[in-house]
């Protein structure tokens, strides 16, 4: 009997509902940042769970969780699977947590069948994934894969000025998990199920994205200064007003970000006026930008042309643009996005090849092991939304695809 046949619909649905109780916000959303109370009431829900049906649960310094289910060979490396259970502050229910839960669900299943794998199967919550708190994104993966180091994070600050060290201890406390620490391995292989958050899977009405790679994406802040002054004496002709400054060069760098066939993708999403009081003339302005592309030339050239552009459109004020991180696009090897066709094709499930435009732990992986990702259709394409959704019936869909897929190579 395949796996897929043990895949309950209901009790993953259920999972997820319970998952989506942490942090849930008015509109049917939720705010689980990274490392705050709400994120550790989802760690704890996920802790209990496992410790429930007997599975191992460690952590590491970074406060990733693992729940390991052993195989008949336990000296072999893990099939690891997961996401992240953070969230943006007006995030949806799914984002994350889907991988995450359809996970757990696997564990469920192939415990309730008594099928043994020859590797361990390990389920992992990755720390800040969102990248929203505590930048940069993907920390937790990046960390366990090398790309940052632990010290180097530990200092860095949200925007209120909280340390990322002093979120993860109250986090590390919360889990209670200090005797619990994974031994340092590297997996086999890495499969994370997740949420589209594009349209294109339902626009074409196809159950299943084998992911392929990912466009490439950089951040960019831009810091504006001019002069702060008394909005009612200020003359307009001697003033230094950073808002109007940022404002110009924002609406420039839109018209730099106007592509034809919409491919770039260009957004401002923090814009913080200082010192923010209305009768003062603002003084400075920061803003980051988010631009994603494809295509590393054209990356490449317009992150340059950022520069160029907000010194030419600065007006009376001087500005200063850093390039924060830069990530070229990449692809997966083949070993397993070969072994999701074939568990797609095995389950009679149509599916799309694509390329992702959201970021994913699964970049960091990559650069350790084999590496895929399997995507769902959700709702109209929206997420980073309280209003994203997915349906049930979707999501057993993609959890029996992975399912398959984790046990196929949890036997190799
Ligand atoms: O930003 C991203 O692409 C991811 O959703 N955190
Ligand atoms: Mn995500
Ligand atoms: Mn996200």
């Amino acid at each position: 009997m395949g796996i897929e046949t043990a895949i309950s619909e209901s009790r993953l649905w259920t999972l997820l509902m319970e998952l989506a109780r942490y942090g849930a916000t008015p509109n049917g959303g939720v705010n689980r940042q990274a490392l705050s109370s709400a994120e550790l009431g989802a760690r704890r829900y996920m802790i209990a769970w496992a410790k429930e049906r007997n599975f191992g649960v460690t952590t590491d310094g970074i406060g990733n969780i693992f729940v390991r289910r052993n195989g008949t060979d336990n000296s072999l490396a893990p099939v690891l699977t997961g996401s992240h259970l953070d969230s943006q502050p007006t995030g949806g229910k799914f984002d994350g947590s889907y991988g995450v839960a359809a996970s757990m669900e696997i564990l469920a299943a192939l415990d309730e069948l008594g099928i043994s794998t020859r590797r361990p199967i390990e389920v992992v919550s990755w720390t800040n994934e969102e990248g929203c708190r505590f930048f940069p994104a993907c920390i937790g993966s990046g960390v366990f894969a090398g790309a940052f180091s632990l010290d180097s994070v530990l200092p860095l600050m949200d925007p209120d000025g909280i340390k990322l060290g002093d979120a993860l201890a109250a986090t590390m406390k919360g889990m209670d998990l200090d005797a619990a620490v994974r031994p340092a391995s590297k997996p086999h292989c890495y499969i994370e199920a997740h949420i589209e958050q594009g349209p294109l899977l339902e626009l074409a009405n196809i159950p299943i994205g084998v992911v392929t790679g990912f466009q490439g994406g950089c951040r960019i802040k831009v810091e504006v200064t001019g002069q702060e002054g008394h909005s009612g004496t200020t003359p307009r002709r001697t003033r230094k007003d950073a808002l109007f400054s940022a404002v110009e060069i924002i609406s420039a760098l839109k018209q730099v970000a106007q592509d034809q066939d919409d491919i770039l993708r260009f957004t401002v999403g923090r814009f913080e006026v200082f010192p923010g009081s209305p009768n003062t003339v603002p003084g400075r302005v920061v803003f980051v930008i988010d631009m994603r592309h494809p295509d590393n030339t054209v990356l490449r050239s317009k992150a340059d042309e950022v520069q160029q552009v907000a010194m030419a459109s600065a007006g009376s004020c001087s500005v200063d643009v850093m390039e924060m991180s830069y990530r070229p696009p990449s692809g997966f090897q083949p070993a397993v996005i070969d072994a999701i066709r074939q568990s797609a094709a095995a389950l009679g499930v149509t599916h799309l090849e694509m390329t992702s435009g959201a970021g994913h732990d699964a970049v960091q992986l990559d650069k350790i092991c084999p590496t895929g990702m399997i995507f769902i259709p959700c709702w109209r394409g929206l997420s980073h939304n309280e209003a994203e959704s997915i349906t049930p019936e979707a999501s057993a869909i993609g959890a029996r695809v992975l399912a398959r897929t984790v046990v196929v190579l949890a036997d190799r």
